[in-house]
């Protein structure tokens, strides 16, 4: 597909001009490498890597921690939904793209164009897929999803996919290139219910072979099934949380079998300095009150860059020291107190490290009650991403709209 053709479709997915604001999150591709390396060194070398780049790539950058994935060793992409597999293509990445949502079945057309594999598991959606293909020799390729406990979306049943079965029998305009299914409590301790899963798992694939189909990609894992059990790889897994160099769950971080360098990082400047006298309130509500004479700085990052409100209670890097923010979180900006003055423009490091200090993604998933998953997610399409390879800003992604 060619990307000028896409362009004039007017599709853009980012723009790359450079930003105005001293507020941006650092994307580490050495640290993407060096998780996917990491990952493969525990796996038979038959195993192929599906890169999760789903919510653009986990709030990193889609397209950057795409390339690199494959450069590393990743062959498939994973990403939830159909608009997501067609930004990448847009910008011109071949790669296998498996979109593990749920596509309407009439946008089949655009993903066989595309060469862009859907994920399949009702009966009716089959027969309602092939009335959009009919007009055409297009061919889509498939995985089936099947549901061995998750309960989200998938065939739990034999007679659901015997339904199936009949459809796809009826056509060759349905390739199924592979089953899979996805684990719900992998990254616990108790592997009790995983074990059933993998079970039942291997069960349906028994009667997919019985019914004549023997897909070649078979999956279940993902990061913490990758890690934690043995059985889990069969020839794919599906890495997300541990390519952007996070564990799973703090549950299992004792455990890694692997040692994962954090991809993301971020960061701004201090835009305003002051000293206040004791008594002065900080910020809306005057929730924070000075007890004594005190530097307060005021830094350009708030709860519209995904910043959020309930990060009040938690602490800065500046000059490699730990600084608490105080009072609300505003919009656009927040307030921190330090020990001594520091000049308009000193970097403020949110998430990351400073020097010997270091704020993890897992630190502030923990103040916000929350995953580490939705950390990076969360921060907003208006925060630049510098992509950096080899210590080097590769380019910024930039979009003041979303
Ligand atoms: N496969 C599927 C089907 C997924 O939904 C996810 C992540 C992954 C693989 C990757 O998982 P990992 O990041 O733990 O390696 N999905 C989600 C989700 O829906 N909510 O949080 C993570």
């Amino acid at each position: 597909m060619e990307r000028s053709t896409l362009k004039s479709g007017g599709w853009t997915v980012e723009s790359l001009r450079p930003f105005y604001r001293d507020t941006w999150a650092e994307v580490d591709l050495d640290a993407i490498a060096h998780n996917i390396h990491a990952i493969k060194s525990t796996l038979p070398e038959h195993v192929h890597i599906m890169a999760v780049v789903k919510a653009n790539a986990y709030g990193h950058g889609a397209a950057d921690v795409a390339r690199e994935s494959l450069a590393a060793g990743a062959s498939i992409l994973g990403v939830a939904i159909l608009d997501e597999a067609i930004a990448l293509r847009q910008e011109g990445i071949v790669a296998p793209i498996l979109v593990m949502g749920y596509v309407r079945p009439e946008d089949v057309k655009i993903a066989c164009e595309l060469n862009i594999t859907l994920t399949v598991f009702q009966a009716e959606w089959a027969t309602l897929a092939l009335q959009t293909l009919q007009d055409s020799t297009l061919k889509l390729h498939c995985h089936l999803k099947l549901d061995t406990g998750m309960n989200r979306i998938g065939m739990k049943t034999e007679e659901e996919i015997d339904e199936l079965l009949a459809v796809l029998e009826t056509t060759k305009k349905i390739i199924v290139d592979g089953a899979y299914t996805h684990l719900a409590k992998a990254d616990e301790h108790d592997k009790q219910y995983t074990f059933k899963q993998i079970d039942r798992f291997n069960q349906l694939l028994d009667h997919l072979r019985i019914k004549g189909i023997d897909p070649f990609f078979k999956h279940c894992a993902n990061s913490a099934g990758t890690l934690q059990y043995e059985q889990a790889p069969f020839n794919v897994i599906r890495a997300g949380i541990a390519m952007y160099g996070l564990t799973p769950s703090i549950e299992m971080k004792p455990t890694l079998p692997v040692k994962l360098k954090q991809a993301f990082s971020l960061h701004s400047k201090v835009t305003h300095v002051k000293r206040l006298g004791p008594g002065e309130k900080v910020s809306y509500g005057g929730t924070y009150e000075t007890k004594q004479e005190e530097w307060i700085i005021t830094i350009p990052i708030g709860y519209a860059d995904g910043f959020i409100r309930a990060n009040q209670s938690g602490e800065v890097l500046v000059n490699g020291d730990r600084a608490p923010i105080v009072g609300r979180v505003c919009m656009d900006q927040l307030m921190v107190r330090v020990k001594e003055e520091v000049p308009v423009g000193t970097k403020v490091t949110l998430i990351g490290a400073q020097g010997d200090s270091h704020i993890s993604t897992d630190e502030v998933a923990e103040r916000l009650e929350t995953i580490n998953y939705e950390v990076s997610c969360i921060i907003s399409y208006r925060v630049p991403r510098a992509i950096v390879k080899d210590g080097k800003t590769l380019h910024i992604h930039n979009r003041v709209f979303s």
